[in-house]
C-alpha cells in the first residue's frame, strides 16, 4: 500500500479529513467501505424493469457501478461529500415563465465538485502522504447515493434522493481511495409515514417508496430522452424546461436546507425567464449564454423541443401562438412534431367552452 510520512492515527485522520472538507466548503464529508452490498440486485432488478429507459449507459456500465475495484483497482475506501446548491431564486408561477431545475441555474457542478474534490484530495495528500485515488461526481459509474448513504451523509429519501435533517438540495462527490479508513456510521432514517413526495409528482415516476421509473420521470423526459417526448406526458410537464424540483420541494425536510456557493446562482436571469424570450434563442446564443451551464448538454434541439411543450400547456396568449408559428418550419422535424402539438392544443384549449360560472 501507500507509505505514510504522517503520525496521524486513523481517527485524528478522519477528522483532519472532515475539516479540511469543511474548510473547503463541502456542507458534510464522510467515509464508507467501497462495498456495494445489495444495492447491487436492486440496482439489475431496476435494470431489468427497463427503468432506465434510453440511459444505456446506466446498462452498460452497471458492473463497474456496482464494484468499485473495476472501477479503480486498490479502492476500499469512500470518501463521499455533498455540496449545497441550492439558489436563492425568484418563483416560476406566472403564466408564460419557464421553470427551470434549481440545480441547473448556475454554473455546471460536475466541474465545480470534481474541482473542490480534488483540492480535497491534495489536503489528504499532504496529511496522510501519497496515496491512490479517484475522484467523481455524477461523472462515471458510482453508486453516489448508496455510499453518502453508507457514509451517514444522510438516509435515502423516498424520492430515492439523499436526503438529511438539513435538507436534499445537495450535490454529491467521491473520493476512491486506498487508504483503510474507518467507515461512519449511516444516520437513522427520517421519512416515518410521510408519503409527500409520491403524492406530489406529476407523472406518477415515483411508482413505489424508493423507486423511480426514469421514463416517467420530468428530468429523464427534459434532459437525457433524445427523441419525442411521449405525449401522454407532455401536458403534465407543465412549464418545466429542463428538470424537475417537485419532489423535493415538497419535501419537509428543506425548510432547513441552506442556500448554496454562489458558483450556482442564476445567471442571463434564468430563474425568471418567460418562455417565448428562450424559445426566441438562436443555436449560438444558446451556446453563448449557457457556456458552463448544465443546460447546455442538451443542445438548441431539444432545448426547443422542451420549450415547445410548455408553450402548448401555456395559457393561449397571441405572443405564444406567434413564437410556435414562427418554428413551425424549423428544420428538425423533431421540433416542427412538438411545435405542432403545442399549436393543436392551444387550438383545442382556446376554443373549449369556457366553465359555467
Ligand atoms: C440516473 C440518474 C438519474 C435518473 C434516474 C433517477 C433515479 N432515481 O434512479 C433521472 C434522469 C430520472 C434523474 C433525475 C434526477 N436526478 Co439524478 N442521477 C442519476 C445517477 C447518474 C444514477 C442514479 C442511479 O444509480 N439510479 C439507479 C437506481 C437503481 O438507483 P436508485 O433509484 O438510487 O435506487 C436505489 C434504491 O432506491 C434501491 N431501490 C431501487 N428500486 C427499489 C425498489 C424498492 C421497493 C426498494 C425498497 C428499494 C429500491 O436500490 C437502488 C440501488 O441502491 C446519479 C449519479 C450517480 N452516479 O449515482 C444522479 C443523482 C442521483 N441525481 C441527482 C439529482 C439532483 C437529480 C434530480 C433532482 C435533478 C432534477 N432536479 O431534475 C432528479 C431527481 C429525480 C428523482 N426523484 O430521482 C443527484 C442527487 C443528489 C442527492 N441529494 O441525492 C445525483 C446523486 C447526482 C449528483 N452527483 O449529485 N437522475
Ligand atoms: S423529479 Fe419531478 S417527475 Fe421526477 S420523480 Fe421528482 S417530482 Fe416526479
Ligand atoms: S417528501 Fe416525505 S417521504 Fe418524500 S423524501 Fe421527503 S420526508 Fe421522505
Amino acid at each position: 500500500m501507500h507509505d505514510r510520512d504522517s503520525t496521524l492515527d486513523e481517527a485524528a485522520l478522519k477528522e483532519a479529513i472532515r475539516q479540511a472538507g469543511r474548510e473547503l466548503g463541502f456542507a458534510a464529508v464522510g467515509v464508507a467501505r467501497a462495498e456495494v452490498g445489495d444495492a447491487a440486485g436492486e440496482l439489475r432488478a431496476w435494470l431489468a424493469a427497463g427503468c432506465h429507459g434510453e440511459m444505456d449507459y446506466m446498462a452498460r456500465h452497471a458492473e463497474l457501478r456496482a464494484d468499485p475495484q473495476r472501477l479503480h483497482p486498490g479502492t476500499v475506501t469512500v470518501i463521499s461529500a455533498a455540496v449545497d446548491y441550492l439558489p436563492a431564486v425568484k418563483t416560476a408561477d406566472a403564466a408564460g415563465q419557464a421553470a427551470i431545475s434549481r440545480y441547473a441555474l448556475g454554473r455546471d457542478y460536475h466541474k465545480v465538485v470534481r474541482h473542490r474534490l480534488q483540492k480535497l484530495a491534495d489536503a489528504i495528500g499532504t496529511l496522510a502522504g501519497p496515496f491512490g485515488y479517484r475522484v467523481f461526481s455524477d461523472s462515471a459509474p458510482v453508486m453516489e447515493v448508496h455510499f453518502a448513504e453508507q457514509a451517514g451523509l444522510g438516509w435515502r429519501g423516498k424520492h430515492t434522493l439523499l436526503l438529511s435533517q438539513q435538507g436534499s438540495w445537495r450535490f454529491l462527490g467521491e473520493i476512491y481511495c486506498d487508504l483503510p479508513l474507518a467507515p461512519d456510521a449511516p444516520v437513522e432514517a427520517h421519512c416515518g409515514t410521510c408519503t409527500a413526495c409520491l403524492d406530489v409528482c406529476p407523472t406518477r415516476a415515483i411508482t413505489a417508496p424508493y423507486r423511480v421509473d426514469a421514463r416517467r420521470c420530468i428530468s429523464y423526459l427534459t434532459i437525457e430522452l433524445h427523441g419525442a417526448i411521449p405525449e401522454e406526458f407532455r401536458p403534465l410537464i407543465g412549464n418545466r424546461i429542463y428538470g424537475c424540483d417537485d419532489c423535493q420541494l415538497c419535501c419537509p425536510w428543506n425548510r432547513f436546507a441552506s442556500l448554496g456557493a454562489p458558483e450556482f446562482s442564476p445567471r442571463h436571469g434564468l430563474d425568471a425567464a418567460r418562455l417565448v424570450d428562450l424559445f426566441a434563442w438562436t443555436e449560438s446564443e444558446f451556446n453563448e449564454r449557457l457556456a458552463g451551464n448544465p443546460i447546455r448538454r442538451i443542445g438548441h434541439e431539444r432545448w426547443l423541443r422542451n420549450i415547445a411543450v410548455a408553450l402548448g400547456n401555456a395559457p393561449a396568449a397571441a405572443e405564444i401562438l406567434e413564437a410556435l408559428r414562427g418554428r413551425a418550419d424549423h428544420p428538425s422535424a423533431l421540433v416542427r412534431e412538438h411545435v405542432g402539438w403545442a399549436l393543436a392544443r392551444l387550438a383545442a384549449t382556446s376554443s373549449a367552452p369556457a366553465p359555467p360560472a
